[in-house]
């Protein structure tokens, strides 16, 4: 099962330029170089949909594609410490002005390095996910760079991490290999459907 039919529609740069939310957003969020843009190729089995760049602070703008009748929002990484001070500046107005407007916001799809602890960037990105009320799950990135022992090790040790937020979903997955991309994309189609059906209901 993939996402064949995946389209670019827009990038934004500031939060002026982000066009209205007519569809379902699915939104890639995580640090620079976690893997969001790999995760939405493999997702949509495309290999430049989305732009790789083994440098970290690649995606500058919140890039939409269009997917039969919803969005992937592709965030810019946050933490990326050789950004300067007004790159951050805008990415923060970007970021800000994104979730404070009046979206049709389905599900945050948080990305974590499976390799390391979350940073205190992941663990407030994931508070704020708590706070605001919107569904997400946790998708554990670069799955194929550890041994199987240390996968089983690295996924008790990330829960541990983040056994204060009750119920969080961890999806483990390699854009090397695929592995984990049919239940991301399960999940994502069921919030897709459940969103539609409670939209009707309306
Ligand atoms: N081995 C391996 N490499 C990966 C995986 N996911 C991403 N990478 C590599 O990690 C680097 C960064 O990947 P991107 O998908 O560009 O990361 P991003 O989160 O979109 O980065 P920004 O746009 O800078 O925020 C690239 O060199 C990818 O090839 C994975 O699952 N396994
Ligand atoms: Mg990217």
């Amino acid at each position: 099962m993939n996402f064949n039919n995946a389209e670019f529609k827009f990038a934004c740069g500031t939060s002026e330029q982000l066009p209205m939310s007519t569809l379902p957003e699915i939104i890639f969020s995580g640090k620079s170089n976690v893997g969001k843009s790999s995760l939405i190729n493999k997702l949509a089995n495309r290999k430049n949909l989305a732009r790789i760049s083994s440098k970290p602070g690649k995606t500058g703008t919140i890039n939409f594609f269009e997917v039969e009748n919803f969005h992937l929002v592709d965030l810019p990484g946050y933490g990326y410490a050789k950004v300067s001070k007004c790159e951050k500046q805008r990415w923060a107005e970007l970021m800000e002005g994104y979730f404070a407007q009046d979206r049709l916001f389905c599900m945050v799809v948080q990305l974590l390095d499976m390799r390391h602890k979350p940073t205190q960037d992941d663990l407030d990105m994931i508070q704020f996910l708590e706070s605001s009320g919107l569904p997400y799950i946790v998708v554990l990135t670069k799955k194929d760079k550890l041994k199987k022992s240390e996968q089983e090790k690295n996924l008790v040790m990330i829960g541990d991490c983040l056994k204060k937020f009750k119920g969080i979903r961890l999806f483990p997955f390699s854009a090397q290999t695929g592995e984990g991309a049919d239940s991301v994309i399960n999940t994502i189609r069921n919030s897709v459907e459940e969103f539609y059906m409670e939209y009707e209901e309306e």
